[in-house]
């Protein structure tokens, strides 16, 4: 049995992403982050962080591992199932130089660009500029990627992947568009219409309807 803690948000939705991928049963509770419910001490019992998501996974014999980070638990799904990460040599460390540029370069970047621009206090231009310039710097380093490959990090869908859709699938809230990137384009609608990514899609935008 695995327990997902989630809501509606770019890191969050990777994981339901990967689960439905790789057909494994789980349940998904809602944190409304909107709300403080990542500051609740129930919450932080599970990532002293204070952050979604959080995985859950009962079926390892002993203690229950309890998970988060985002990137962690894709490693961990695809490495529990042998699924979305190559077992070994260059394909496995391309799916890692895609994973770990996603959660350095363009994490930071969306993040802080919609943060500077729906959420900060009081508008600072020059923050602004430095986080969506970056922010479109790294989609045109994805796009360039996907000219010559059918993924981000090689012809398969990987883990690197879905860590990279969560943000294009909430790049309204940081101002950014697919329209000067038609290969990147053309990856997210692939993805975007895959059974497992729509199911993901409906359950996790059910977290916040409440
Ligand atoms: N590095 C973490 C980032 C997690 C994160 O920033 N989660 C956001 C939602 S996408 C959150 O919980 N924000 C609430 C807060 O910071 O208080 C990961 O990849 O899981």
């Amino acid at each position: 049995m695995i327990d997902v803690y989630a809501f509606a948000t770019p890191n969050s939705i990777k994981v339901p992403i990967a689960l439905e991928e790789l057909g494994l049963d789980y349940t998904l509770h809602s944190i409304n982050i909107m709300a403080g419910g990542q500051k609740d001490p129930a919450f932080l019992a599970l990532n002293p962080n204070g952050k979604v998501p959080v995985l859950i996974d009962h079926d390892i014999g002993g203690d229950p591992l309890v998970l988060s980070e985002s990137a962690a638990i894709l490693i961990y799904l695809a490495e529990k199932t042998g699924k979305l990460l190559p077992l070994s040599g260059a394909p496995r460390a391309r799916v890692f130089e895609q994973l770990f540029f996603h959660g350095t370069a363009m994490g930071p970047a969306f993040g802080n660009a919609g943060y500077f621009q729906k959420a900060a206090p009081e508008q600072i231009p020059l923050a602004i500029a430095r986080f969506l310039g970056e922010a479109n710097r790294v989609i045109g380093v994805l796009d360039a990627q996907l000219a010559k490959q059918k993924f981000v990090a090689g012809d398969e869908l990987s883990i690197a992947d879905i860590a990279n859709f969560g943000w294009l699938w909430k790049r309204d809230f940081v101002g950014v568009g697919l329209g000067a990137t038609p290969n990147l384009a053309r990856w997210f609608s692939e993805l975007e219409v895959r059974p497992a990514f729509q199911t993901a899609i409906a359950k996790t935008n059910a977290l916040s309807a409440g």
